[in-house]
């Protein structure tokens, strides 16, 4: 069977120049980096960078904060998140990754301000303004589903598919980020199974959102269930310092184990449980 097609996101590498966390990567035996979206960054460096190393860009990690909601009652929000989602969309097309990810509604809101009829109607009309708009540039989007701390919209990778079939997009998918999965699912790998084909997108971590090895997840479970519905999107490590606020940790250098010590250990744990899948 086929290994998987490993990315790193790129938050904890966001104090340094974007070459050395290519050339990371690349040192580790990575395919691809998952970047961080806000526009900005040094597109043609970042094209340069993959036609030299060979690391693709597997996705754009959209930072759904503040007033970008699909879900708002105030109409010129939601088109703020509309905006904003369009426009992570042109960044994947430029930089040619061919997924963006999208939260209906920003992390940090965790009660809802309109009916759930309403607020659901707003998500699958914005999701799908998003969605063609993505398509008609060749990128995908992925529904992420985060736990009930940073979100009440989408908890759970069932509620997602729903709001996938209720837009109609063939290019959309659902996303499951196996820090948010283990607080909210069943198991985590069920709600992979459940999810089948509709899953595009996948974070990993360990139970501590570090690098797989460092906390008590067993991943070969996991590495089975994906392999078992033939998942052919991007395996993407997104490891975070254990902060309610880990751009700040970042930006005072609580994160240095996540550059070289993680991006190895994260790798090579996955591998050997791929190994021991494989083997079986
Ligand atoms: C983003 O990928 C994510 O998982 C959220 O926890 C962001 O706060
Ligand atoms: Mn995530």
């Amino acid at each position: 069977m086929s290994q998987f097609k490993y990315s790193y996101n790129a938050i904890v590498y966001s104090q340094e120049p974007v070459a050395t966390s290519f050339d990371r990567l690349s040192r580790y035996g990575y395919d691809a980096i998952e970047l961080i979206g806000e526009r900005g960054q040094d597109e043609k460096l970042i094209n340069q960078l993959v036609s030299d190393t060979g690391i693709s860009v597997s996705s754009i990690c959209s930072i759904w904060f503040g007033d970008r909601d699909l879900v708002h009652p105030d109409a010129a929000t939601r088109q703020k998140g509309i905006d904003y989602g369009k426009s992570m969309a042109d960044f994947a097309a430029s930089v040619g990754a061919p997924t963006i990810i999208v939260g209906p509604s920003p992390v940090g809101k965790t009660a809802a301000l309109a009916s759930d009829e309403q607020e659901w109607a707003w998500a699958v009309e914005n999701v799908r303004e998003i969605g063609e708009y993505a398509a008609s540039v060749g990128v995908e989007i992925t529904l992420e589903c985060w736990n009930r701390y940073e979100t009440y919209f989408l908890n759970k990778l069932d509620k997602a598919v729903r709001l996938v079939k209720d837009t109609g997009l063939t290019n959309a998918g659902v996303h499951g980020d196996m820090f948010h999965m283990n607080i909210e699912e069943v198991t985590i790998d069920g709600a992979f199974r459940e999810a089948g084909s509709y899953l595009n997108h996948v974070h990993i971590a360990d139970s501590n959102r570090a690098a797989p090895g460092t906390g008590h997840t067993d991943f070969v479970p996991t590495v089975r269930a994906l392999k078992d519905i033939e998942y052919s999107g991007f395996v993407t490590f997104e490891l975070l310092p254990a902060s309610a606020d880990p751009f700040a940790m970042i930006a005072r250098n609580g994160h240095l184990q996540f550059l070289d010590q993680y991006t190895e250990l994260a790798i090579t744990t996955m591998r050997a449980a791929e190994k021991s899948v494989a083997g079986k």
